[in-house]
């Protein structure tokens, strides 16, 4: 049993496109409440947060760069807070709130003497800073930031940057040039869709998770609806073709669980106005049940250290 803090973070300042702030409320409607009490889990909804006062908009490059600067200082608080209660599910919102319960997850792990590892489920690698973004787009930089990369004038200082080689993504397959040259020159763990053809999805996943477990490292999941492909979630403003499958990503997400390692979820870039009837936020709902021990069957748990 554990205590899930449902943190509800509608931020929608990430990019252009508005809509992911109705995610929190299409979380509740799929009833992920219900889905983790049924697993036995204490659960309790802190409701949604706002972001903390920000002043008018100047920079006519980055889209909303001082409300996702208010959202980071929210979050980033939010996310020790809830860390000291249960294992926090942050409930989105695009993608740039990670900058803020990355942040806060990691500042708790620090303060516990715990290194902080990350599993980044992705079609993108969100690895610009606001320096080289093309497209302004702040939910395309959380990663970047995190580990502490320069760029981020104005933003708040990370208290505790994760370091590249903690850091996982999985489920690539759309990267911009500015982005592949600092990840080539980084440390940090890169699985492609290609790479996920060739050896299945369990290769890299169970090969991460072993080194978080040797670490005794604190987890922090943070599941892009994009990593889904385009025909089993569609509700997401930056379909990518070429996805993961609803198995594929139930299997990481019951290999999480077995691991018994995740102390931390972000569930981003839901897009209810571009849902069908609601199957995209109920299959997200099904995977964060999957990643909190919903199975069909029981079978001898996965040691992976
Ligand atoms: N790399 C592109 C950009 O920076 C697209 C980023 C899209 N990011 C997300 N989250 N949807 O992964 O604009
Ligand atoms: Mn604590
Ligand atoms: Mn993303
Ligand atoms: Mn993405």
């Amino acid at each position: 049993m554990q205590h899930c803090i449902l943190v509800g973070a509608p931020v929608d300042s990430g990019k252009r496109r508005p809509g992911c702030l109705m995610g929190p409320d299409s979380y509740r409607t799929a009833n992920l409440t219900r889905a983790l009490r049924d697993l036995g889990h204490h659960v309790t909804d802190m409701g949604n947060l706002k972001p903390a006062p920000f002043p008018a908009e100047t920079d006519a490059h980055l889209y909303a760069r001082n409300e996702t600067i208010g959202w980071t200082k929210t979050l980033t608080a939010a996310a020790q807070n809830a860390m000291a209660l249960g294992v926090p599910i942050f409930m989105g919102g695009d993608h740039s709130l990670s900058l803020g319960t990355v942040a806060g997850v990691a500042a708790h792990a620090a303060a516990h003497d715990r290194p902080q590892f990350v599993l980044w489920l992705d079609a993108h690698s969100d690895f610009h800073t606001p320096k080289t973004t093309t497209s302004g787009n702040l939910h395309g930089t959380p990663l970047a930031y995190v580990t502490g990369r320069d760029g981020f004038d104005g933003f708040p200082r990370v208290p505790a940057p994760v370091p590249e080689d903690n850091i996982c993504i999985i489920g690539l397959r759309s990267v911009d040039a500015p982005e592949r040259t600092a990840l080539q020159a980084s440390n940090i763990h890169r699985h492609d869709m290609r790479e996920i053809d060739e050896t299945g999805i369990a290769v890299p996943l169970a090969a991460f998770l072993s080194r978080v477990a040797k670490a005794n490292g604190a987890l922090h999941v943070s599941l892009d609806v994009d990593f889904l492909d385009p025909s089993v979630a569609p509700a997401v403003g930056t379909t990518v073709p070429g996805g993961a499958t609803a198995r594929e990503a139930h299997l990481v997400m019951e290999m999480l669980h077995d691991s018994g390692l995740m102390t931390s979820l972000d569930l981003v870039e839901l897009n209810p106005f571009l849902d069908e009837r609601g199957r995209t936020a109920q299959l997200m709902v099904d995977l964060a049940a999957s990643a909190l021990g919903r199975r069909v069957f029981d079978r001898p748990t996965r040691a992976y250290a």
